[in-house]
């Protein structure tokens, strides 16, 4: 398709404002700040050793590099993409207050600046442990509305304000940095995805109406895991290895990148179920993914081009959030391949595996 022909980014948020003919432009302009600083960080990360962004953040830490609130070490481009996040997004009067992976509490809008009706809640570079090894990696963001006493008042906002479920989005996406740079952007009317033309620095609309197809012979888990998993996870995996002499009378292929906005994408591009469950590796870690800026945004997406988003329990946009980097089980995805493991967490389990040691079959055994 020649280029003249193709929407732009902006082009897109301009005709999708026109449906909310009473609406300001503020959202319009919260999204292209965050592509604005999407595009900056895929600058960054394209420099890769050329740049002086690689490598472990910070001096001060127990393991030697810096670590974030949940504990992990930051990388220096977790550092510097979270610094473009706040910087590009506090100035313009859209927000009242921002979150972040990185930063234990919420950033206040400094006084200099406006402050606005909107929330943004980040993960400035998911799959980051993988930047040393040139795998795609990505910025998820969410938008809420910012509780009206917060709007009238003008007041800090605080980690309750956040703490809404996943159906209060107004919009969600992420920026993937890979072969090519992507932004897939949901605002609750389906999910389109724009391709960076380097050339021009805009976003043009490349995949409008991305569907998730509702099956799939395709499944993403950390195996390393299986002797933690719960017996619903258990059974599911066991049944997709069996593939055409098991129960599922088919072959699946397995995938893991580590990168969960990176399996996000294929999925969205090309159906599959991901899953990194609630498991019984740490009892203080109800899952390994974030609530507000991994699980609820990457959901939404998912949910919009109609597959399915859950803990395996329920669907993960109506789980009432308890804190700001509250973790939860994860699995999303193909819309029938996510209702068949929901399923198989209300159903008992099949007999061999009630047993404590897991089935004789298991080509995971514990
Ligand atoms: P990082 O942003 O610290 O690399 O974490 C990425 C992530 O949260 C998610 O993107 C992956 O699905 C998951 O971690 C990978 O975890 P494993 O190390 O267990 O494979």
């Amino acid at each position: 398709m020649p280029l003249s022909s193709r929407s732009t980014l902006t082009q897109y948020l301009i005709e999708e404002r026109r449906r909310f003919p009473e609406a300001g432009g503020a959202l319009n302009a919260l999204i292209l700040d965050v592509a604005l600083a999407c595009k900056a960080i895929a600058r960054a990360v394209a420099f890769g050793e050329l740049g002086d962004a690689m490598g472990d953040a910070g001096a001060a830490s127990v393991q030697g590099g810096a670590v974030n609130v949940q504990g992990e070490e930051q990388k220096k481009l977790d550092v510097l993409s979270n610094e473009v996040f706040l910087r590009r997004n506090e100035w313009s009067g859209c927000l009242a207050g921002m979150a972040s992976e990185e930063m234990a509490a919420p950033y206040q809008i400094p006084a200099e600046h406006l402050r606005g009706h909107y929330l943004l809640v980040f993960d400035p570079l998911d799959g980051s442990s993988n930047i040393d090894v040139n795998v795609s990696v990505g910025s998820i963001f969410s938008i809420l509305r910012a509780p009206q006493d917060v709007i009238d008042s003008g007041r800090d906002v605080v980690e309750a304000d956040f703490l809404q479920p996943g159906t209060a989005q107004v919009a969600a996406g992420y920026a993937l940095y890979g072969p090519t740079t992507m932004f897939m952007l949901s605002v609750g009317n389906g999910v389109a995805g724009f391709t960076l033309n380097p050339n021009l620095g805009e976003f043009m609309l490349t995949h409008r109406d991305v569907r998730v197809p509702e099956d799939t012979r395709e499944f993403a888990i950390n195996a390393s895991n299986a002797r933690f998993w719960e017996p619903p996870v258990k059974r599911y995996v066991d049944e997709c290895l069996a593939g055409a002499t098991g129960p599922r009378g088919k072959d699946f292929n397995m995938r893991w990148i580590a990168s969960m906005v990176a399996e996000a994408h294929r999925i969205l591009m090309r159906g599959g179920v991901f899953m990194y469950p609630r498991d019984t590796k740490d009892a203080g870690k109800p899952g390994r993914l974030r609530l507000l800026y991994e699980a609820n945004p990457v959901g939404f997406l998912i949910e919009q081009a109609g597959g399915r988003a859950s803990t395996g329990r329920q669907a993960v946009l109506g789980v009432a959030p308890s804190s700001l980097h509250q973790r939860i089980g994860l699995v999303f995805g193909s819309k029938h391949e996510v209702e068949r493991i929901e399923r198989y967490h209300r159903e008992p389990p099949p007999r061999e595996l009630r047993n404590p040691l897991f089935s004789e079959r298991s080509l995971f055994r514990d």
